[in-house]
């Protein structure tokens, strides 16, 4: 499982505050921590309330790149602002992300090509978000089609059905477990999957149970690759056990400590 760290977000209070500050220690501190928990990417987003995202893009990658290898998945709206990021990035990068939008598509699958990097493709378009399984796939064999047609190798191409929050869209929570199963048979090989995990309890009073069930469940239907906090150690735990029951991890009695050493 490619585990995103999602914490890097101006979303974020401390976050966006320490953007606007340039307090490189709370960035670096997160770097640091989100990657000795075991997330082997960090998700950057520079937040909406960014006045200069391209600045804010630039400075986050540099502040990060002072303190750890981890690669990158640099998150935003906007093909210019992935693009500053993507020039100061050391490693395989990752963009996040295209929708099936035509000009999405002719924008950032040359763009993943130009920088060899990975490439999310969010199961969605202009004319908002999908109602249910079929939209999805729909909209995900659109992506999958256009990056055959550019040449754009499927290994580098994750597509995200999509994640919404419980609370107000509860049908949408087992549209979105069975689109990652209808995924795997748009091409062969495959495109990867990934979500956004903490969408799913936006404006809940569990959030860390729902969280973790979610992802467990959707684990189980074959998901390879999430945005989540992995500060969450029991959202970590559960995640590597659900990988060693489904034997994708070798059993030993000290897995736990073993897997998150990767
Ligand atoms: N798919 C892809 N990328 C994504 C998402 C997705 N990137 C952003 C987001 N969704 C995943 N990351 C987060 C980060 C934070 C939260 C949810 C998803 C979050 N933040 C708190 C909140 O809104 O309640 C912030 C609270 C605070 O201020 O402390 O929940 O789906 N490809």
């Amino acid at each position: 499982m490619l585990v995103i760290g999602e914490l890097i977000n101006g979303m974020y209070q401390n976050v966006g505050k320490a953007i606007k500050t340039k307090d490189k220690s709370i960035i670096q501190k997160l770097a640091k921590d989100q990657t000795k928990a075991g997330a082997s990417m960090l998700d950057v987003n520079t937040g909406p309330a960014s006045a200069q995202p391209k600045d804010a893009i630039k400075w986050l990658v540099e502040t990060i790149q002072e303190v750890v290898d981890t690669p990158l998945a640099l998150d935003s709206t906007k093909a210019d602002v992935i693009e500053e990021g993507l020039k100061l990035v050391k490693g395989k990068a990752m963009i996040n992300s295209t929708s099936a939008d035509d000009d999405k598509l002719n924008t950032l699958i040359p763009m993943a090509k130009k920088y060899n990097a990975q490439l999310i493709g969010l199961a969605m378009d202009k004319k908002g978000i999908p109602r249910d399984r079929n939209q999805r796939s729909e909209l995900a064999l659109k992506i999958v089609s256009a990056c055959m047609e550019q040449g754009f190798p499927l290994e580098d191409l994750y597509i995200d059905p999509v994640v919404l929050p419980v609370n107000v869209a509860q049908a949408q929570g087992v549209e979105v477990l069975e689109s990652i199963r209808e995924f795997k048979l748009l091409s062969d090989p495959s495109p990867k999957t990934v979500v956004g995990l903490s969408n799913v309890s936006q404006g809940t009073k569990n959030r860390s149970l729902i969280n973790r069930t979610f992802l467990i469940m959707a684990v189980g239907y074959g998901l390879t690759g999430a945005i989540v906090d992995p500060l969450d150690k029991e959202l970590m735990d559960g995640l590597i056990t659900a990988e060693l029951l489904l034997n994708k991890n070798i059993y030993c009695d000290s897995y736990l400590d073993a897997y998150k050493k990767k």
